[in-house]
C-alpha cells in the first residue's frame, strides 16, 4: 500500500510541476459505458486509441482498462502502449486520477483527491462513482509513490498550474456548492496552496459555456509558459461564450503571477458550435442517474483542451475552419514540440476532450524514473 502522508506537500517541499516539465509518461482510462458513449463506446475507443498513439510519439503511455475490455483495448491500442487492468466508472483520468508532485531532489508523490463525479447527487454526471474515486490511489500505488489524501473534492481539470507558484481556477467550479459546500473561498485557496505548492490563486469567473463539469479551467484557459496563458475566444458578441471569455480576459489582464509577472494572453478562437445530431443522441443508452444526451445539445468544444507531452502537443480538431489557425497558434507557442491533431468529436460527445482523458506523471529522479525507459 502506498504510504499516506498526514503532512502537506507545501510543508514537505513538493509542488505540482507545469505540464510542459518532463514526464515519465501519461496515464489514460479506457471508455466503455454505453450510457455516456454512443455505439457501445466503439467510436470513442477508436478516438482514445488515436490519442494514445499520438501521445506515445512523445512519451510512454499507460491505458487502464476493465477486465472485460482488456483484450479489446490491447488489440486496438498501439503496441508501444502499456495496458493494465483497472476498474473505473468511466474514463476521465484527468479528473478522477492523481495529481503528481515533485520536489527539488526529483522525488515524486501523488495527491489522491476525493471525487464525486462532478457534483455528486447535486448535479453530478453519473452514479455511482466509487470506482473512479479509487483510481488516484491505485495509480499512485502502482508507481510506489507516497500519497497525500486530503478531505477535499477536486478534479484535475479544474486546476492549471505554471509550476512556478500560480494556479488558474474558476469560481463556477471550485465554489460550486456541489463540490465542497463546507469550505469557504479562503479555505479552498489555502488547500490549493498546501496541496499544489502554489502561492497565487488566479480566479476566473466561468469556464466554457455549457461545460458539464461546471466550468473546468482546462477547457477555458491554460498556462502555456511562465507568464503566458491561452484563452478560448470568440469575437461574436451574440455567442454565449463571448461574455465568459471577455470577462476572463479582463481579470487576466489585471492579474500578476506568483513572481509578479503580468500575464500575456493568447486568444484561441473556438470552433463553430458543435451540436449533437439525432443519430448521435440515439446511439447513447438512456440510464437513470446519467446525464442524458439530446439532439441539438451544444457541446463545450474548445481547442484549449490539449495535452502537452514531452516532444509533442496533442490537440483536438473538429473538422472546422478554425482547426488550422488553432494548430498554428499552438505551433508558435510550443516551438520545440510537434503539434499532432486528433479528431475529437467522439470524445467531445462524451462531455470532455483530450486533456480530460489524460494525466501526466512527472519524470522525477526517484525509483520510478529509473524503473522503465523514458
Ligand atoms: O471534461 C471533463 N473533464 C470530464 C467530463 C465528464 C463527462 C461525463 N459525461
Amino acid at each position: 500500500m502506498s504510504k499516506i502522508l498526514d503532512t502537506t506537500p507545501r510543508a514537505d517541499g513538493f509542488r505540482m510541476p507545469a505540464e510542459w516539465e518532463p514526464h515519465i509518461g501519461c496515464w489514460m482510462l479506457w471508455p466503455e459505458r454505453s450510457d455516456n458513449w454512443r455505439g457501445g463506446a466503439k467510436p470513442a475507443q477508436h478516438a482514445f486509441a488515436a490519442v494514445a498513439a499520438a501521445i506515445a510519439q512523445g512519451e510512454p503511455v499507460t491505458v487502464c482498462v476493465s477486465p472485460a475490455q482488456y483484450l479489446v483495448a490491447r488489440a486496438m491500442l498501439d503496441p508501444t502502449v502499456r495496458v493494465v487492468e483497472m476498474t473505473s466508472n468511466d474514463s476521465w483520468i484527468r479528473d478522477c486520477g492523481p495529481t503528481f508532485l515533485v520536489n527539488d531532489q526529483g522525488a515524486v508523490r501523488g495527491v489522491d483527491w476525493k471525487f464525486n463525479a462532478w457534483g455528486g447527487l447535486a448535479g453530478g454526471l453519473y452514479f455511482p462513482w466509487d470506482q473512479d474515486d479509487l483510481v488516484g490511489e491505485k495509480v499512485i500505488e502502482l508507481e510506489r509513490d507516497d500519497r497525500y489524501a486530503p478531505d477535499f473534492i477536486l478534479e484535475g481539470g479544474s486546476i492549471d498550474v505554471d509550476g512556478e507558484g500560480a494556479v488558474l481556477v474558476t469560481e463556477e467550479c471550485l465554489l460550486n456548492p456541489n463540490r465542497n459546500p463546507d469550505k469557504t473561498r479562503i479555505e479552498i485557496e489555502q488547500l490549493l496552496r498546501d496541496y499544489l505548492g502554489v502561492e497565487a490563486v488566479l480566479w476566473l469567473e466561468h469556464g466554457v459555456y455549457l461545460d458539464e463539469t461546471d466550468g473546468h479551467v482546462d477547457n477555458m484557459c491554460r498556462f502555456v509558459a511562465p507568464g503566458e496563458v491561452i484563452l478560448t475566444w470568440t469575437d461574436d458578441p451574440t455567442d454565449p461564450q463571448y461574455p465568459r471569455s471577455t470577462a476572463a480576459l479582463e481579470r487576466l489582464s489585471r492579474y500578476r503571477d506568483a513572481r509578479g509577472r503580468p500575464l500575456r494572453v493568447h486568444k484561441l478562437v473556438q470552433p463553430k458550435p458543435v451540436v449533437i445530431t439525432p443519430e448521435e443522441a440515439a446511439g447513447v443508452d438512456h440510464v437513470a442517474g446519467t446525464l442524458p444526451r439530446e439532439p441539438g445539445d451544444r457541446m463545450a468544444a474548445s481547442y484549449v483542451n490539449f495535452y502537452i507531452a514531452n516532444t509533442v502537443v496533442v490537440a483536438p480538431s473538429f473538422d472546422d475552419p478554425q482547426d488550422g489557425p488553432a494548430l498554428e497558434l499552438l505551433a508558435q507557442l510550443f516551438p520545440t514540440r510537434r503539434i499532432l491533431a486528433v479528431p475529437a468529436r467522439e470524445i467531445l460527445l462524451g462531455g470532455g476532450n483530450i486533456h480530460c482523458i489524460t494525466q501526466q506523471e512527472p519524470l522525477g529522479r526517484g525509483p520510478a524514473a529509473t524503473a522503465r525507459p523514458g
